[in-house]
């Protein structure tokens, strides 16, 4: 079986964006399907709490956001398009708001009364109460404003039109995709696939683009049950850190949340951060030693100490 294990449910968006990533890159992976929302023991058991999805595990090394599940179906098979922070400003610029307001205005425009009826038929009345509660709960906490119906709705189709005029080749930015394209997809996914609104009519040019991101498909998926992925932790050990030169920030207890929304914190023994990245060491009985990777952007790390 494949070593790649991606934590992901059918309806998230960002699982869609690693889908397809792993389409594009042509990865076998191995799925592990989790609830629409907490609790998640076996999850939490590897990243300590952080609750978004999707997460991603080769062995005892956990990797927490799709940005730092990017950059490894980057190491892995080469693409090097698909490291966030290897890109020029504006292709940095564009993902950030993407992943972010571009998403969340998606979310807020196109979620109607036939979303509610999909969830409820894929999963049950109650399922979608407590789905619905989470995220009620969760955006009450969010640090970002979120747009109401009428302004999100303004705010995807000025960015549909704004892709249209971008799009002067196959991809967002040339002729080949890079990560730019797998943020832009993602919401527009859940608009067109999942809503099921008619919003790229009158946009040729995104209308044949999000048919080329498709076509990636989800490359060779096996799926894998959550206790044989934690065994595969318990029986590894995490892979040999990257050198570092100032080692004084080291060994210390921090946190690590995400600095929008859903901040639940993780913590744990700081044992590498660079530019890019930061790694924290977790140990429990269940999975034994474990790595967790964060991306720098989007995240706040805190020693323990000054809380
Ligand atoms: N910045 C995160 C965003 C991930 C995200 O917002 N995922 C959604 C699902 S598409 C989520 O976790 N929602 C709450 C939940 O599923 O519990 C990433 O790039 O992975």
């Amino acid at each position: 079986m494949p070593d790649l294990i991606l934590y992901q449910y059918p309806l998230s968006p960002f699982s869609e964006k690693i889908r397809a990533m792993l389409g594009y890159a042509n990865l076998p992976w191995c799925s592990v399907t989790v609830r629409e929302m907490p609790p998640r023991p076996e999850l939490n058991v590897l990243t300590g709490g952080y609750r978004k999805i999707p997460v991603a595990q080769l062995g005892a090394d956990v990797f927490c956001d799709s940005r730092a599940i990017a950059a490894e179906i980057a190491r892995l098979a080469d693409k090097p398009e698909l490291v966030l922070e290897d890109q020029s400003e504006e292709i940095q610029a564009f993902v950030r708001e993407a992943d972010l307001e571009i998403f969340l205005a998606c979310v807020i425009a196109a979620s109607d009364g036939r979303m509610l009826w999909r969830l409820i038929r894929e999963t049950s009345l109650i399922n979608t109460f407590k789905f619905l509660k989470d995220r009620i709960n969760m955006g009450r906490k969010s640090r970002v404003k979120a747009l109401r119906g009428a302004d999100a709705k303004e705010k995807v189709m000025t960015h549909i039109s704004n892709m249209e005029r971008l799009l002067g080749e196959d991809f967002l930015f040339g002729p080949a995709p890079c990560i730019a394209d797998f943020s832009a997809y993602h919401g527009l996914w859940f608009v067109c696939d999942l809503a099921g609104k008619p919003w790229l009519d009158g946009y040729p040019k995104v209308n044949s683009w999000m048919s080329r991101m498709k076509a990636f498909g989800h490359g060779k998926p096996e799926s894998l049950s959550a206790s044989d992925a934690a065994t595969r932790a318990k029986n590894a050990q995490p892979r040999v850190l990257p050198h570092i030169e100032d080692k004084t920030q080291l060994d210390q207890q921090v946190t690590t949340s995400p600095d929008d929304y859903g901040r639940d914190p993780v913590t744990g023994t700081l044992i590498y951060t660079d530019r890019n990245e930061t790694i924290i060491a977790r140990e429990t009985q269940e999975v034994g030693l474990v790595h967790v990777h964060f991306p720098k952007q989007g995240f706040r790390v805190r020693p323990v100490e000054s809380l």
